[in-house]
């Protein structure tokens, strides 16, 4: 008898319910697991046991949708085959900001849905979305459609607003590395929005993004001088977060394109991210292209 794979938009219905109520059991789990492992992550950072907590319910319950073909994640080299190759392809970043945990402050989950195999180019995401772990559990989810945000609790999410939009007015910024360690362009582009913005960064890609979807503004993690490549990871956080605010009427960008035009070239190669308001990203490529 042959089975017929469920519609796009019931399987990204199905990914998006498996990762809001997950994501209960995941914060709940970090207590109790905030000691590293004997182990590194394929990009070489020492792996926290909620790091592998996350991984491994995420990767237990989204390889079982019926529709996901493929499931990677920002803390394993492979890429587990799962079903009908015909399906979707899910990445993802289990806990960002886990070393956040030692300092108890905000974390992120962030997932991206490509409608081919990994890796891939984030113009093949089909929808993606991060949880914030903060004072209240958030979920935002973005399709073709638009972003929506959701409120999590007992494994349920109630919808806060079905139109997210980037705000006109930008308020915030936040760079990540070492100043000493940001190429000259960027140094001079932060000392301009410095006196426009004001600085929120904590040190967890979701929370900042958070910041710049509810407030508006810029969020960038550079080239820095010791790593040309930037930190950030392609498949698992710049192209679902490029979507993301791209959907919401933002921008992205590697510092030249959008990132969501990045040839991907292998899974966990990194990029700089810059994304926020189309006003602040037009102005950092020109800043870079001088
Ligand atoms: P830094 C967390 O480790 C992460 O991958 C992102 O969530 C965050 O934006 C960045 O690294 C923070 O890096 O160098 O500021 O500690």
């Amino acid at each position: 008898m042959s089975t017929t794979l469920p519609s796009e938009p019931e399987i990204i219905e199905a990914v998006m319910n498996t990762v809001a109520y997950t994501a209960t059991e995941v914060r709940q789990g970090l207590i109790g697991r905030r000691g590293t492992v004997d182990a590194e992550n394929p990009s070489g950072e020492t792996q926290l046991e909620a790091d592998v907590w996350a991984d491994r319910l995420l990767r237990e319950r989204l390889s079982n949708v019926d529709g996901v073909a493929e499931y990677a994640s920002e803390e394993s080299d492979r890429i587990l085959e799962c079903g009908d190759s015909a399906g979707l392809s899910v990445a993802t970043d289990p806990l960002d900001g886990s070393s956040n945990l030692q300092s108890n402050n905000t974390m992120g989950t962030i997932v991206g849905v490509y409608d081919e195999p990994l890796p891939a180019r984030g113009t093949r995401l089909v929808a993606a979305a991060y949880v914030l772990y903060g004072p209240i559990v958030t979920m935002m989810i973005a399709t073709d459609e638009g972003v929506s945000e959701y409120e999590l609790g007992g494994g349920e999410r109630s919808l806060i607003e079905d139109d997210v939009t980037l705000p006109d007015e930008p308020v915030v910024y936040g760079v990540g590395g070492r100043a000493q360690h940001w190429p000259a362009a960027i140094v001079d582009y932060v000392r301009e929005i410095e006196t426009e913005l004001k600085l929120r960064y904590g040190g967890a890609m979701i929370g900042d993004v958070n910041q710049v979807m509810t407030y508006g503004g810029l969020f960038a993690y550079p080239t820095l001088e010791p790593h040309p490549e930037g930190k950030l990871r392609l498949q698992f956080e710049g192209n679902p977060i490029g979507y993301i605010l791209e959907q919401a009427g933002g921008a992205s960008s590697n510092g030249h394109r959008s990132l969501l035009e990045v040839e991907p070239t292998e899974l966990h190669q990194r990029t700089p991210v810059y994304i926020g308001n189309e006003e602040y990203i037009e102005r950092l490529e020109a800043a870079l292209a001088d």
